[in-house]
Parts: C-alpha cells; structure tokens; sequence
C-alpha cells in the first residue's frame, strides 16, 4: 500500500508581497512531493495576484488544491479610517475567518500541517484548536522584525502603566536581548508610533504574545544574512518559549511565475535592452507594489535618473492598485522628461518580471523601497543596493542590509513618503552605489551563502525534509 502524501494547507493573506513567498514556499513542499492544497481569500485586491494564482495552479493541475476563500466585505463604519486597500483586505481576512471552518473540514484527506500567513497570527487561533495538525504561521519580514515582533509584548509588560501605548513605551531605541544592533524609534513602522490605537498597533500587540501558540514561524531568511536575529529567537534570548523559527530561505523564483502573454512584450522589450548594455552596468529602480510614488518625487526621480550617467530599468507605480491605473507615464512626467529618459534607460509601468531583471548580467545595482522579498531577491541574484525605505519595515531592512555590507541607505533622505529627495541627491547615491566596489564583492559572496542555503543539501531542505519526516509520525 503506498504510503498517503503529507498534506499541507497554506492560507495566503493580500499583496504581492505575501503571496510571492507563500507561493515559493508552497513549490518547495511540491518538489518535496507534497500534495498541497491552497486557500485563497477572494477577490484577490490586484489583478497580479489573480494572474499568479492562475499561473500556480494551471501550472500543478493535480498537485494543488485550490479552494476559495469568500470574504464578508466590511463596514467600513468598523474600521480606523485607512485608505490603504491592503490593510483593509487584512482586516477583511481577519474578520472573515471563522468561516474557515468548513472549508477545513470538507478537506478530502486529512492534513499533515497548516501554513498561515503572518497577519493571521491571532484570528485563526479558534480556528486551529479544532484541528488536529501543527499550525505554522509564515513569515514575510526578517527576523529583525520577527524579533520585535514577539518582544513588543514583553517590553509593554514591563511598562508600568497600565494600557501603555507604544508612543510611550517605545523610547528612543529597543535594544532586543541577544540582538546587537538596537532599533531606533526613527526605524520602527510609523503606524506603530501613531497617537491614539489603529488596527496596525492593535495586530502587533494582540499577535505578538500569540506568537508561542504556534507550532513554528517559517522565515524567508538564512544563516549568514540573519544568523544573530535567527539564533536569539531560537535560543529563547529574545522571548522565551517561543515555538521554533526556521531560516528556509532565500525562497527562490518559480517557472510558474514568468509572466503571461499580455505582460510578454514589455519584459522582452526590457529584456531586449538589457542585453545591449555591459555587465553591471545597468541600475534597475523600483519601489514597490505598495507604494504610490508621489508626484512631485516621480519628477525628482527622474531628475535623478538622467544625471547619474548610468542606464536604468524603472518601474514605476502611479495607483497602489493595478486596477485603478488609468494614467499614461507621460500624463504624469510630460513629454520633454519622457523622451530624455528613453534616451537613456527604460521606464515602464506595468509590474514586470523582477527577478528576471535582477538575474540579467548587465544589472549592477538596485534602488529599491526594501520590501523583505526585494531585498532577499537582490541578495540572491548577487545584486548590490541602494536602499530608500517607504514604510512599513523597509527601516529594519535597511539597517540590515547596511551592516551586512551589500547595500547603502540614504538614511537622511527619512521615509520615502514623508520627505521630497531632489535629483542631484539621487544621482549621487546611485553613483555611489554603482561605483562601490566593496559592496560589489560583498553582494557576490552573499550570493553564494544564499545559493548554498537553498540548493541541494542546504538548509532549506535540511529542515523542509525533517518536518515532513516528523509530520508523518
Ligand atoms: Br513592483 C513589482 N514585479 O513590478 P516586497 C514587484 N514584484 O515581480 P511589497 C514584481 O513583488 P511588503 C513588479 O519581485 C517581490 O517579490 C517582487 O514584495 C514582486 O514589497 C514582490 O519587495 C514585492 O516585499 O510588500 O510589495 O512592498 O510591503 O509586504 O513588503
């Protein structure tokens, strides 16, 4: 009788940024000979994340499961005010949970563990209790942040008064036990340091005691990028009696996420550039998916682009949400600057194949928002950065990537959201990236710690094989 698979379910959150990893993480179990079954909280808030579900699953027609998770919208009458389509969609997830129940119970085989992305720390606890599999919850951050994460509670606890609010009891910097570098209050989430509760507070201090009720935390990271952050977590340093914490990344690109036929011809137009240009001599800008570049700094960074002699790829986001996007890029940048920019570089506005540009051998450098995956991408690609944080924990990301050696932060040039950067400045950090050769060697020897942690024999699979061995006891 053949032995039955081990089962995993995996439950996604919203944004690219959750899902990328969710997927990745998801293809690793599949090599691994998993059957997998994915749950997906519907409507998805962009077309790019429908587009890559439908990617996934039309590309493992018999290895995934996927069921649809439908939302109760919201009364927006519940909510602190935000207008960010995101963390709505969180907050849609986290109130819509309880509906999972028979969506679990329906599973045709019984499963082996539970995947659930970090937002869902706290709300899917009942959910879990009733099950009888272990409960992973996936990280999409670094450890850094894991490990504020889970200290923020202990560090409330020991304000002395009652209800404290993280205005207050965040100083002027965390210093997290068994973790050097401390974390200015300059560098924690801005939403986290608003007056008066939001629903980002109230998630981080209502998930970060849960944390222990989890049976383990998967963590795009690996040891020699986050060996320090990695061990204090493990050895109880940070908080104690937290479940363990497993470095299984970097979590590398799929085949199934190539883009589909209507994005084609802008990544090979792109392509088709690149291929012109000498290795590492090309800057590749992006920041982000989440992030509504500003007006007035899309010019600047124009500006910047121009001046700084080297050819670009930029990738630009005039709406949060692709399906909101009506403007042209020369609504916004005017005839004069887009024909300047096309003499040099590239400028597009569709969400392109980043990895496929990251791995390109004429891209030398990255000026990046510092989302976690960006900056894991960059790393595995050998690819070296300019780090300009938006938001959220781009700060984190920053620091780290500092320390390590393989980028560079504008750290004067504050939250990207808040503070307008000119040209000029922009020019001379690319340059200064670009022509750093420090950075260039360093940037090449993570690569291969990187490459080693995720091929054959590294420590990803090191631990993915031993949970599959221990699920099937
Ligand atoms: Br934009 C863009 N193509 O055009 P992060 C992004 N991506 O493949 P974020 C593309 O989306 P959070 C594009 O490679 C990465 O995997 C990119 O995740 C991909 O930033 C993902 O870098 C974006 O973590 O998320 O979206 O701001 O705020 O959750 O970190």
């Amino acid at each position: 009788v053949p032995e039955p698979a081990v089962h995993v379910a995996f439950l996604t959150s919203a944004g690219m940024g959750h899902l990328k990893p969710c997927l990745r993480l998801l293809s690793v179990f599949l090599r691994h000979g998993c059957k997998v079954t994915l749950i997906i909280p519907k409507p998805t808030v962009t077309l790019a994340e429908s587009n890559l579900i439908s990617r996934l699953c039309s590309s493992f027609p018999h290895q995934v499961t996927q069921i649809d998770f439908n939302l109760t919208p919201l009364d927006p009458t519940t909510v602190n005010a935000t207008n960010d389509p995101f963390f709505l969609q969180y907050e849609t997830i986290r109130r819509s949970v309880h509906l999972l129940s028979p969506i679990l119970s329906s599973l045709s085989t019984s499963l082996s563990a539970f995947v659930v992305d970090a937002f869902l720390v706290s709300p899917i606890l009942p959910i879990i209790e009733k099950m009888t599999c272990p409960s992973y919850i996936q990280f999409t951050s670094s450890a850094r942040m894991l490990s504020f994460l889970a200290y923020v509670s202990v560090l409330a606890d020991s304000d002395s008064a009652a209800q404290p609010h993280p205005t207050k009891f965040v100083g002027d910097a965390i210093q997290i036990p068994g973790i050097k570098l401390p974390i200015p209050r300059s560098s924690v989430p801005p939403p986290f340091l608003l007056e008066g509760t939001n629903s980002f507070q109230r998630m981080i201090m209502q998930d970060s005691p849960n944390l222990k009720k989890h049976d383990g935390v998967f963590m795009n990271s690996f040891e020699e990028l986050e060996g320090e952050a990695l061990a204090a977590l493990n050895e109880g340093k940070v908080v104690k009696g937290l479940p363990p914490v497993y470095g299984i990344g970097p979590l590398m690109a799929c085949e199934f996420e190539n883009v589909d036929e209507s994005q084609k011809g802008c990544m090979s137009w792109i392509l088709e550039r690149l291929n012109e240009r000498a290795e590492g001599s090309v800057v590749y800008v992006s920041l982000g998916n989440r992030t509504e570049t500003r007006r007035d700094q899309i010019k600047d960074m124009a500006l910047g682009l121009i001046a700084c002699g080297y050819s670009f790829v930029w990738v630009v986001k005039l709406k949060r949400v692709d399906r909101e996007e009506d403007e042209g890029l020369e609504d916004v940048l005017g005839s004069e600057l887009m024909s300047k920019l096309r003499e040099k570089g590239v400028v597009v506005k569709e969400f392109v194949d980043q990895i496929k540009i990251l791995e390109h051998p004429a891209v030398g450098g990255f000026v990046t928002h510092g989302g976690w995956n960006s900056v894991t991408e960059a790393i595995g690609e050998g690819v070296k950065i300019l780090i300009w944080p938006q938001g959220a924990d781009q700060k984190f990301n920053a620091e780290l990537l500092r320390n390590s050696g393989v980028g560079i932060w504008a750290e004067e040039w504050g939250w990207g959201t808040q503070k307008v950067v000119e040209g000029k400045e922009i020019a001379k950090r690319i340059k200064e990236m670009m022509s750093n050769e420090c950075l260039r060697v360093k940037a090449r020897e993570m690569k291969d710690a990187a490459r080693k942690a995720c091929g054959v024999g590294g420590s990803c699979e090191v631990i993915i094989k031993r949970l599959i061995e221990e699920w099937k006891r």
